[in-house]
């Protein structure tokens, strides 16, 4: 019996380990029964659209496409849409819409480091006035500006660092008039130097190209305080947790786990 008991001793000192690591634990010692707010995790990825700046050469805004068809984000099933014109994104291109309506590739930093971009913007045809692309950091602004017509440009930069949650967007607009201005430019991220060792194994390159998905792969995890702590409880203690002990140890009503562990 001796050793189940000092299991459950162990386990119930990182409970109350962890209890005091999270503020929000305490509510549920005293019965509050709130749900700690949940944080949002942004994807690798985020295909959308919006206007350029030129006074800051950045984007004023950005909204994500609203349709997904299997092949392409988008305004909505028709293409133009009603709404929002002729502007979309695939796995190796896309389309501008009018000079409001700029194709907005988004990448969202996982990590600090240092990292280069390689790509080539291209557009096929003479008709037209062409495209013009931009690689916009939301930490050190514009990174780079081509045009291309009937061409294909390098978009490369220099290694530059980034912080975690830094966008790098990938925007093309149709410069003046939007006849004819299919584009391609599926550019590839690639983090640079050495991982630490507590980092082995971490992921190093984004291709637009191959990372292009649906709904299922780009929409937002959801990082709650149960993931949090599930971290904690494999990480830092000689006792991993289950989430379900910890659940029950701490009072949660199973709408609140049904809600919050299944994106763990
Ligand atoms: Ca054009």
């Amino acid at each position: 019996m001796r050793p189940r008991y000092g299991l459950f001793m162990n386990a119930f000192s990182n409970v109350r380990l962890i209890a005091t690591r999270f503020a929000w634990v305490r509510p549920f010692s005293n019965n509050s029964r709130k749900v700690p707010p949940a944080t949002l995790e942004a994807p690798a990825w985020q295909y959308g659209y919006g206007s350029m700046d030129p006074s800051s050469g950045g984007l004023k805004s950005f909204t994500p496409l609203p349709h997904f068809t299997g092949n392409s984000w988008q305004g909505g099933k028709e293409l133009p849409d009603k709404s929002i014109g002729w502007v979309m994104l695939n796995a190796e291109g896309g389309h501008p819409g009018n000079p409001s309506y700029a194709a907005v590739r988004r990448w969202t930093a996982p990590r600090d480091g240092t990292i280069r971009i390689s790509g080539k913007l291209g557009h096929a045809t003479d008709v037209g006035d062409g495209v013009r692309g931009w690689i916009v950091s939301s930490k050190a602004g514009k990174l780079g500006e081509w045009v291309a017509k009937n061409t294909k440009v390098d978009t490369a930069t220099e290694k530059f660092d980034v912080k975690r949650g830094e966008q790098i967007d990938f925007i093309v607009d149709c410069r003046n008039d939007e006849n004819s201005d299919s584009f391609t430019w599926a550019p590839r991220l690639r983090y640079v130097g050495e991982l630490p060792k507590e980092m082995a194994g971490a992921r190093q390159d984004w291709e637009a190209k191959t990372d292009f998905g649906g709904p299922g792969d780009s929409a937002p995890q959801t990082l709650t305080p149960w993931r949090s702590m599930r971290r904690c409880c494999c990480s830092r203690t000689k006792f991993p947790l289950s989430i379900d002990d910890l659940v029950s140890s701490v009072g949660l009503p199973v709408s609140c786990t049904l809600r919050n562990v299944p994106l763990l």
